[in-house]
Formats: structure tokens, sequence, C-alpha cells
């Protein structure tokens, strides 16, 4: 591991972006406050076995009645920028209507309250929060969600986009689909491949109409971007069996979303795989045109990465379904709290070939780990562990810089410990401690890292 002590980042420059991000459930609580009505995520969490310890978001960080303190805490780390998202629920409740001017007030102070403290506020419309209502009208398999997904941008944009300028459509539309809809690990829980590849193409068409939309607004200042999850993948051996299975691996994880996005159209291996598994993806004339509205960012979350095999582990190249193997086979190193493999080259990689092949800005959104905390009494945490994650990965950023890729931020995920998704509270994300008895919030060593280093690699 690189030593705890900060230092100035090589290869990132004086006006390199620093922030720090949370998302609307992870964070808020107070659910059924100021008209919010239930998302995807309050009723995922009420089925049981579907969360560690049956644990919800109904109070979480208690953030929607201590944001003003929460502001003050971000600006004390001396980053630049703070990315959240917006809760669908709270500002047009049953996701189609009017504006809920309760619910869109909040996000006006919080708006507010982080320019008065010179953070620049960083918007994501969609972290994963779904009204239920349009769930249960189909949900992201369904066209007439992507529909309503670009009214609510228009309407949200409307509300802040005087004060805010850096727009994200939406959050890891992988994980929305795949986790949501085949996988059934998050919600909405279900296990159907087809209606998760439906909902590819209805959340990437979502996004083209809400970036058309709020493009056509002249006069304000616009950054847009959508945020994916990736990882470098990479062939666990030269063998033509380990190299098509990880050209397979990649393109439904990487270029089912970035060709859409940036040339206009899908990956023809993709579409083939898919309609050798019976799928066809919904696309209407006119999609890919909406789905490659020009883009000014895109934003990378980055947490490992994966070598692929072709093979199983008896030799065979065929699954029961008669599908080549594609097999994530481990690289063998240091895993986090989550059994996430620690990979920071592969950031390196993987920001150098999105930046090659795609041509974007590019902005780390989310990069950070889970470790198991030891809090002293004083709320104190010693996560050397956490520091050295993140100076690995702060490294590799740099190298990619070095190596020509336009990298202009990085956001540490998380500003604190919140409601880890399926795994409830039980893992800790933050650089900022919370004790969710008290919810007194306690700057852990690696926040106190984060801070000096961005002071020393800003000032250098
Ligand atoms: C992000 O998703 C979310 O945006 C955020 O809300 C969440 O809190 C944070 O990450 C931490 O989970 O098992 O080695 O194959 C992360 C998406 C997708 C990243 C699955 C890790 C599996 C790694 N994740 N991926 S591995």
């Amino acid at each position: 591991a690189v030593a705890a002590e900060p230092q100035a980042i090589p290869g990132l420059p004086r006006d390199f972006r620093w922030g720090v991000a949370t998302s609307s459930y992870q964070i808020e609580g107070a659910v059924a406050e100021d008209g919010r009505s239930p998302s995807i995520w309050d009723t995922f969490c009420r089925v049981p076995g579907a969360v560690v310890n049956g644990e919800n978001g109904d109070v979480a960080c208690d953030h929607y009645h201590r944001y003003t303190e929460d502001v003050d805490l971000i600006a004390g780390l001396g980053v630049d920028a703070y990315r959240f998202s917006l809760a669908w629920p709270r500002i047009q409740p049953g996701g189609s209507g009017p504006v809920n001017a309760r619910g869109i007030a909040f996000y006006d102070r919080l708006v507010d309250t982080l320019l008065d403290r010179g953070i620049t506020p960083w918007v994501t419309l969609y972290h994963w929060d779904l009204p239920q209502e349009l769930e249960d009208a189909g949900g992201w398999p369904a066209r007439d969600t992507a529909l309503r997904f670009a009214d609510y941008a228009d309407l949200a944009h409307d509300a802040l986009g005087d004060r805010v300028v850096h727009w994200t459509t939406l959050n890891e539309p992988w994980c929305s689909a795949m986790l949501g809809y085949d996988q059934g690990l998050h919600a909405p829980g279900r296990k159907d491949f087809g209606a998760a590849m439906h909902a590819v193409h209805h959340l990437l068409l979502g996004h083209g109409l809400a970036a058309r939309r709020l493009r056509a607004k002249g006069g304000v200042d616009l950054d847009l971007g959508i945020t994916l999850n990736m990882g470098h993948a990479v062939p666990a051996s030269d063998s033509e069996a380990d190299l098509a299975a990880t050209r397979r691996a990649d393109g439904l994880a990487a270029r089912v979303y970035l060709d859409p996005l940036v040339r206009g159209h899908y990956p023809e291996d993709v579409v083939e795989h898919l309609a050798s598994r019976g799928v066809t993806l919904p696309v209407q004339d006119g999609d890919l045109a909406a789905i490659s509205t020009p883009l000014d960012v895109l934003g990378v979350n980055y947490y490992s990465s994966h070598r692929f095999a072709g093979t199983a582990e008896d030799g065979s190249t065929t699954d029961a379904d008669g599908q080549p193997v594609v097999r994530a086979v481990p690289f063998g190193r240091p895993v986090t709290a989550m059994d996430w493999e620690i990979v920071p080259e592969g950031l390196t990689a993987l920001l150098v070939r999105l930046h090659e092949e795609y041509g974007l800005p590019l902005v780390v959104t989310e990069n950070g780990a889970a470790f198991d905390d030891v809090a002293e009494a004083d709320g104190t945490v010693h996560d050397a562990d956490r520091t050295a994650y993140f100076a690995e990965h702060l490294r590799a950023v740099g190298a990619a810089r070095e190596a020509g890729a336009d990298v202009r931020g990085y956001f540490a995920w998380s500003l604190f410990d919140n409601f880890e998704w399926a795994y409830g509270y039980d893992k800790r994300f933050g650089i900022v401690r919370v004790d969710y008895d008290t919810q007194r919030r306690t700057v852990k060593d690696s926040g106190a890292w984060y801070r000096d280093t961005v002071r020393l690699t800003r000032g250098r």
C-alpha cells in the first residue's frame, strides 16, 4: 500500500475538480415527508430477505433534516463540488404531473446552501429511486417510463437550472437494468433477462430524451453527462476463447451503453448475442438519434476490474443453455469488505481506453471502498485501508492523465456511511463515519487524508 502521508498526486492539475458524492435514497430519510411518494426502494426494502437485516432508507443519515450541518462538513473537507441526486418521488410524486413545491423546496435550500459555501452542486437526476407508481405501470422495461423521465428532467431543470450547471441524467443504468430486472438483487427485484434488456434501451432513451430537453433550453450554462459503472475487462489468457469471453462481457457491461451514446448505434456483436438468447432491443425510429445527443462529459464510477475466461472450470466452453461460457477469474488481489478485488491499475487502463475509443472528457463520479471500520469511543476511525485505496486510485487517475486521458475531476464515494442498498447499513463506504444511533458525523482518517491531499495537490 502507498504511504498514508498526504502528498500531492502526480499528474493531477491545479484546476482538477475534487468532490464527494452521495445519493438521495441512501442518505435522505424523511421518506414520507413533504409529499414524497414511495419509490421502488421503499417497496423492495419491505420484501423479506431483500436487504440485510431487513433495513431500509426511512431514516438513513437523516440528511433531509441535517443538510445544513452536512454542507458545513463538505465545506470543511475543502472540496469544490458535491455530487448528489434528486429524488424523483419528491419532485414529481407518482412520476408524472406537476412539480411538488415542497419537494423541490428542499433541493432549492440545499443548492443555495452549497452555493453560499462556495461548493458547486453536481446533480444526478436518477440514482435508482423510481416512483413506485411508474413501476406499477411497467417500470423501465416499459417505453412510457422513458417519456416520463424526460418530463421529470425538464421540471427539475426548470426549478434548479438557474443555479445548477452540472447535470447527470442517470447513475449506472447497468445496475438499474441488470441488478433490478435480471438478477433481482436491487429494486424492483425482477429476474427476467429480456425485461432487463428492454430496460437498458428505455433507460438510454430516457437519458437521450432528457438530454435533448435540457439542451433545448437556452440562456443557461449546461454541463451535461451520464454516469456509467465500468471496470477494465482483461482476458485471463491469450486464448481465443478468453478473448471472446472478455469481449462478450465488455459488450453487456460497457459497449451496449457507450456505443449508442457516442456513436449512435448498438454494437453488432451484442445485438447478435441478444438474438441468440431470443432478445431484441425495442428500438423505434429516431431513438438512436435521441440517445446520441451530444454529451459534455462521461461520468465513470469505478470500484474493481475483472479477468474473463471462456472456459468453465471443467473445461467446457458452453453452458447449460448452449451459450458461450463467460467466467470471471479473480486476479488474486486483496479485497474490500464487499469482496471486490482492489485493482487500481484497472482504473488507469479504463480511463485511457474510454479516451481513446470514445473521446469524451471524463470525470470519475464515484470511487471508494467499504472496509470493516472500527470506531473509537469518540467516533474516530483509523481506516488506513480506505486511505490506501484512495491513494492508489488517485495515483491511477494521475497516470491516466499522463497517458493522455482528459480526466477533469474525481468524486470520493462516499461523503458518509449510508444505506448501501441490499447490504443495508452493514457496509460502510464513508470518509465520514455516521453513528446511526445518534446521527453523529465524525471525519475518518481517510477523510482527513482526502482533505489534505486535495489541498496539497491544488497548491503544488
Ligand atoms: C455504486 O454502484 C452506486 O452508484 C452507489 O450507490 C453505491 O453505494 C456504490 O456503488 C457502492 O456499492 O463483485 O468485483 O464483480 C456500484 C456498482 C456494480 C460496483 C457491481 C461493483 C461488482 C464488483 N457495482 N460491481 S465485483
